[in-house]
């Protein structure tokens, strides 16, 4: 395994292979192809040997299911939403080396061939089981074809392969209150044979790479997923269905079962990779199996397990094949404080702002970088868009670009003038310059794009204040020398924006090289030599930026409200009637107080439940709550809570709750604090 210490050979990059039953978002955007993106180009800029691998997921009940919808069969789906989605990409300026499918010859051969090398290996465990099975639609229920509780969090739509809402990955059967979603009704139980990959064989091995080899590596919330399957103890997990859409079961015993989606899947990297190097008379092994290979898997925080736990224990079962040294999985992105559903159409598509804002994919790429969901669920809103265009890369970079082009045109005809002697001020900038790239291509190395983005806007900052301090335009009327120098140390930063604008905004990069007229530069070609030489000819002026107006954001708004709308006709919720007269003593029995939660912590074994001390004003007391699939420990630190003071004392698996925290729900059924979370108001404060 390479070890983040030495430099790898070269890197394979992947990102999740989207389903082919929708087009894509922001969510997806900013959980995973926009930052993939920054990485690969950024490794291909330091001239790197990145390999940098995608393509369209057609297996799966994901597929079925929508082609049942439309009306049309699962193969006019993936034909339909793989080239809108391909080409979305393509406009967007995600550079994919490939772009694969997962219904291509070469990947149903590949993880047909990993399956049977697999089977040969005794890798699987074949049992006869009782599964679910819809005797109305006569069909066995799996994955999305079935939906019930959770019975690890709660979650009352979990699929039956996955909860989304805690990330489990789950075996049908265990899900509590099963339900078809083909027919509505529940399932009965029938007799099948599959294959099982026996997660549990894989602990050990699981513990000692993950858990011991990427503590400090891995994302505190990749690493935390990991650990919490982990310690539950890992379970069988069924890699074939009954199903018609899907990669044929190639092994005795097989016929009329297909390969569960995300056993083919994650092999449709592998697969991709193969393409690619027949495309490019390249030899794929070495991105798959060379141990200098640095493995990187970029995808959203649903796909942990699959990528952490299960693809790794097939890859180890495997043999051949190299595991993954990241996989830095990002957060979700809302929209406007709600999660974005793709049957709510509660969503930016990706082919619809292309048209909206053509030629602006740097702005949406920009704003879903400085906003991404790294840490934390963060919140796309329109206004923000906005004003990270209007505010920060018009009236910061842009600006300074323009005033550069300008002034170098106005003054030089556009020839870089030579410089006279620098004074204090221009060698500090220019020496403060010169760290932009190493500092920006750490961050990015370390996956904090959000940081890199951030940085990037900083070099600009430098140079906007450094022609504000130093004034060339009254300069030249007074001291022209001094302009020439003054123009030449803007026009060398300007040059070094170019260069690491080039991954996080790969749109401008280009643009500016037509302005300043210059190649395309890596990394490396920023050294203490100026890179604008004097007497150099700058190029074209082309416009970077433009402002984008009220109007065009409140048009978006407009179309998002109107979408709320017909979303709460559908499915408005009946309001709960009113609970029968309750006198007013009966009420002033109840002591409600505002608090603090200064600590939470997970209940050991218990999933639902959280730990909490809250200070009340009268005194610092525990209290459980089951809410620990609606909030991570961390972000309740802090927290202003409304507190139930005098519930009597109980306890809850051994430890004795003193008061009751009041939430309620939002409209996408998500726990929120009733929380008077205002300045001045005290702990203890009574609630009456
Ligand atoms: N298609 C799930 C998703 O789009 C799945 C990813 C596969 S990666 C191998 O979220
Ligand atoms: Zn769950």
């Amino acid at each position: 395994m390479a070890t983040s210490r030495q430099k790898p050979a070269r890197y394979t990059i992947t990102a999740a292979l989207p389903y082919t039953n929708g087009p894509i978002h922001i969510g997806h955007l900013a959980g995973v192809y926009v930052p993939a993106d920054i990485y690969s180009r950024y490794l291909k800029g330091i001239g790197a040997d990145a390999l940098f691998i995608c393509g369209s997921d057609e297996h799966g009940v994901a597929i079925s299911m929508k082609a049942k919808k439309e009306g049309i069969t699962p193969q006019e789906v993936i034909d339909k939403y793989h080239h809108i989605i391909q080409k979305s990409f393509a406009d967007f300026g995600i550079e994919f080396d490939h772009y694969g499918r997962t219904s291509s010859p070469t990947h149903h051969q590949t993880a047909s061939d990993f399956f049977k090398k697999l089977y040969d290996d005794n890798a699987f465990v074949e049992e006869t089981s009782d599964q679910l099975y819809d005797s109305e639609a006569q069909q066995f229920l799996a994955d999305r074809y079935v939906t019930g509780t959770c019975p690890k969090c709660g979650h009352t739509e979990a699929y039956g392969d996955q909860c989304e809402s805690c990330g489990t990955s789950l075996n049908a059967t265990e899900l509590i209150n099963p339900k078809s979603t083909i027919s509505g009704t529940t399932p009965t139980l029938k007799q099948t044979k599959h294959w099982y990959l026996p997660l549990d064989r894989y602990t050990e091995f699981l513990q000692q790479w993950i858990l011991e080899g990427h503590k400090n590596d891995w994302k505190p919330n990749v690493y935390g997923q990991c650990k919490s399957w982990i310690d539950d103890g890992l379970k069988p997990r069924a890699v074939t269905r009954d199903l018609d859409w899907g990669i044929p079961v190639p092994v005795e015993g097989g016929a009329g079962k297909v390969l569960y989606v995300w056993f083919d899947a994650p092999i449709g990297y592998i697969s991709a990779t193969k393409e690619w190097a027949e495309a490019h008379q390249k030899d794929w092994n070495p991105y798959w199996k060379d141990q200098d290979t640095q493995l990187v898997h970029f995808i959203g925080k649903d796909n942990i397990v699959f990528h952490c736990i299960i693809f790794p224990s097939m890859l180890q079962a495997h043999g051949d094949f190299i595991l993954p040294e990241n996989v830095p999985a990002n957060e979700f992105l809302n929209l406007e404080g709600q999660k974005l559903s793709t049957s709510k159409n509660w969503a930016v598509w990706l082919h619809e702002y292309l048209i909206d804002f053509p030629d602006q994919q740097d702005v949406l790429r920009y704003t879903l970088t400085a906003n991404a969901p790294e840490a934390k669920d963060n919140d796309f809103t329109w206004k923000d868009f906005q004003a990270r265009n209007n505010n920060e890369l018009l009236a910061i970079y842009g600006n300074f670009i323009n005033r550069v082009a300008v002034l170098t045109q106005k003054y030089y005809e556009g020839i870089v003038p030579t410089p006279g002697t620098f004074s204090e001020v221009d060698l500090e900038v220019l020496a403060e310059m010169r760290t932009y790239p190493q500092m920006i291509g750490a961050s990015i190395e370390r996956y904090k794009f959000k940081a890199a983005s951030q940085e990037l806007m900083q070099l600009a900052r430098l140079g906007n204040k450094y022609l504000a301090d130093e004034e060339p335009w009254k300069s030249i009327k007074t001291d022209p020398e001094r302009t020439k120098t003054v123009l030449f140390v803007a026009l060398q930063i300007a040059a070094a924006l170019q260069v690491v604008s080039a991954p996080i905004l790969p749109h401008t990069a280009q643009k500016l090289k037509t302005i300043l007229k210059t190649p395309s530069w890596g990394w490396n070609d920023i050294t203490d030599q100026p890179l604008l030489a004097p007497g150099h000819q700058l190029g074209e002026p082309v416009l970077l930026f433009r402002k984008i107006e009220d109007e065009e954001i409140q048009a978006q708004i407009d179309r998002l409200n109107n979408t709320k709308k017909d979303n709460l006709s559908e499915t408005k919720k009946p309001v709960m009637p009113q609970k029968p007269a309750c006198n007013f003593d009966t009420f002033s029995a109840i002591d409600l107080r505002v608090g603090t939660i200064i600590a939470a912590e997970k209940m050991p074994k218990a999933d639902k439940l959280l730990v909490l001390q809250v200070q009340t004003g009268l005194d610092t007391r525990t209290i459980v709550s089951g809410i620990a699939a609606h909030f991570t420990p961390e972000s309740l630190i802090g927290k202003r809570v409304t507190v139930l003071l005098n519930l009597e004392p109980r306890p809850l698996r051994g430890v004795v709750s003193e008061g009751m925290l009041l939430l309620t729900q939002d409209e996408q059924g998500q726990l929120v604090f009733v929380n008077p979370d205002q300045p001045g108001v005290a702990d203890g404060a009574v609630i009456s």
